[in-house]
């Protein structure tokens, strides 16, 4: 069996890779010419026979048709391909949205032209929901009733809590271009499998993270700057308790040691009050592939269930080395707020735990470990 990933030198792409070499396909990657080397997530795969890559760029309609043209007998086609980070779309929303979200009409025209048995997966994406979000009662171990929206109601006097979630049914209110992109490329994927009948499903998949996570998402930013201060503080045979009270001052963008003069820049760091719901990123492969096995194509959410600030997540991170008080080592920098936030994400993946088979094997504690670890064992 013959795959095609796009975006395969991505965290997502790269681990779809490995999946399904695993399972026995042989898989074609999609890359984009660059001037440099962008191969790090599949260097392990390039003395693999079964992995091959192709150039490919998804904004452009003439690569993509040859792309499927030339492998007209692939069984699957996911799209992994974008311009993925929030913060970027709001200061490139044009590139975004073609890249995103235009896009998406390449492929879809491409499959439906030339290979309409061709099953795709599209990465759609929990931004998608935004600002919104619906709401239960959970009172004695059931939910009562669903509120639709986030608009405040009265609450029945008795003992309960109020949950607040995302699911396939919660309306989506996009918060930045990247959203509003994904968005309009979610709606294109079900109006081709409405008008066109094709195979083609979306994932809504919420954060997930790993060692593979791109730099400047920022789960992997807190966890390579763990890496880097631990070995600087290796380097001076040094103990954090050495760190200078200096670095408290609120102003204060560098960590000193007592009385030297080495110093380290603090990690630098956004809006530590949203709320995501972070999963592993292998897990969430195996939904997608899971997605494209089943009779009838349709959307998922992919989540833990679970949400998290930022805070947690530093939390987390640092007690992972020892550190109990990161405050003096964050250094807040207006730069990183975003024009627009998304301040709660929590999924209830109930339709892909029953229709799919699919669960969250690895718990949020054990993914921050395997970050850190893989970060201060460089
Ligand atoms: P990522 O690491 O940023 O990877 C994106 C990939 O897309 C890279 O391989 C990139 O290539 C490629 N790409 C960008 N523009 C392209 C173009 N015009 N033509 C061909 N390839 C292009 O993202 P990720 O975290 O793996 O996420 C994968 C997908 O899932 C994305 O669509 C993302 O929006 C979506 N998603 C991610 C999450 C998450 O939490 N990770 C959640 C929901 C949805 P280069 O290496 O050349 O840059
Ligand atoms: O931000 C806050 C920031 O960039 C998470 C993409 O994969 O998941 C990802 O989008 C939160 C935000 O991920 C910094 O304001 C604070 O509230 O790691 P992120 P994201 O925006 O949630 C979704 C599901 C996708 O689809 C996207 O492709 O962290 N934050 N300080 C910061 N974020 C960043 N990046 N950098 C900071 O310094």
């Amino acid at each position: 069996m013959k795959a095609i990933i796009t975006g395969v030198t991505g965290q997502d792409g790269s681990h779809m890779a490995d999946l399904l070499l695993d399972k026995g396909y042989s898989v074609i990657g999609t890359a984009r010419r660059t001037s440099g080397s962008n191969s790090k997530r599949i260097d392990h795969l390039k003395n693999n026979r079964c992995f091959s890559i192709v150039e490919t760029d998804i904004s452009d309609n003439h690569s993509v048709r040859e792309l499927i043209k030339r492998h007209p007998d692939a069984v699957e086609f996911y799209n992994f391909a974008a311009q993925s980070h929030v913060a970027t779309s709001f200061n490139q929303p044009s590139y975004t949205f073609d890249m995103t979200g235009k896009s998406v009409m390449n492929i879809l025209e491409a499959i439906t032209e030339i290979a309409p048995e061709m099953r795709l997966y599209q990465a759609s994406s929990s931004e998608m929901f935004g600002s919104n979000y619906d709401t239960r009662i959970l009172y004695q171990n059931s939910y009562l009733n669903v509120y639709k929206g986030n608009s405040h109601f009265e609450l029945p006097a008795f003992q309960h809590e109020v949950e607040k979630f995302q699911n396939e049914d919660t309306k989506f209110m996009p918060q930045s271009p990247y959203a509003i992109a994904k968005l309009a490329a979610h709606h294109s994927v079900r109006l081709y499998r409405q008008s066109k009948g094709i195979h083609a499903s979306c994932g809504i998949l919420f954060n997930h993270e790993g060692p593979r996570r791109g730099d400047d998402f920022v789960t992997k930013k807190i966890t390579k700057w763990i890496g880097e201060y631990m070995r600087w503080l290796e380097k001076f045979k040094a103990t954090p308790s050495m760190i200078s009270s200096r670095c408290e001052a609120k102003d204060c963008q560098t960590i000193f040691f007592s009385g030297s003069q080495y110093c380290f820049p603090k990690l630098r760091l956004g809006n530590l009050d949203a709320k995501r719901d972070w999963g592993y990123a292998p897990d969430y492969m195996n939904a997608a592939w899971l997605m494209l096995q089943q009779e009838t194509p349709d959307d998922y959410v992919i989540c833990t269930g679970e949400t998290r600030s930022i805070r947690e997540f530093l939390d987390e991170a640092f007690s992972c080395v020892g550190i109990s008080d990161w405050s003096p080592l964050v250094f807040i920098d207006p730069k990183f707020y975003r024009p627009c936030e998304v301040d709660y994400l929590k999924g209830c993946c109930k339709k892909a735990k029953e229709k799919l088979g699919w669960k969250p094997e690895c718990s949020f504690k054990d993914m921050v470990k395997i970050m850190v670890q893989h970060e201060t064992q460089l």
